[in-house]
């Protein structure tokens, strides 16, 4: 059987050599894994956010009214078919809703459907990320209720219709 002798004198046959080989091409990938991790994964900032949550594809495409009183119905609808909700800011930035208050559902949150067209205060991390304003509410801390009434200028704008 083959030996090589390494420097220090010690014996490794072919098996034992292709072990140590194996060994160290794993910590190898290990420490290019850890090194090629991005560094600019986007840093959660704590802030609040004061707002009517809105249904996004409607507010998007334009296609109905999408605020308020006269979209509710629809919006309901729409975040329950997985339709992302945000949030539209006082601020004018729009802010897509990932989580709320825990939940773990990001489709059809039955937290976030409730409160659904409501102007609503929220306290939580946002991650901006390529443009993207990422929102985690972490609570709703005012709910002032669907006070937008646009129903009187636009008519209730039934879904699907
Ligand atoms: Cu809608």
């Amino acid at each position: 059987m083959a030996h090589r002798v390494n420097k220090n004198g010690m014996r490794f046959n072919p098996t034992q050599l292709r072990k140590l080989l194996g060994a160290g091409l794993l910590s190898l990938s290990l420490v290019l894994f850890a090194t090629i991790q991005p560094t600019n994964a986007a840093t959660a900032q704590r802030v609040q956010v004061t707002g009517e949550i809105i249904d996004t594809w409607c507010y998007v495409t334009e296609i109905m009214f999408s605020e308020g009183t006269a979209h509710h119905q629809c919006a309901v609808w729409c975040a329950l078919g997985g339709i992302p909700v945000s949030i539209l800011g006082k601020d004018g930035k729009v802010y897509m809703v990932l989580r709320v208050e825990g939940d773990d559902n990001s489709v059809a949150n039955p937290t976030i459907v409730e409160i659904q067209s409501h102007e609503v205060t929220v306290d939580g991390d946002l991650y901006e990320r390529d443009g993207v304003n990422y929102l985690i509410v972490n609570k709703v801390a005012d709910d002032k209720g669907v006070i937008n009434m646009t129903h009187e200028d636009y008519g209730i704008q039934p879904f699907g219709e």
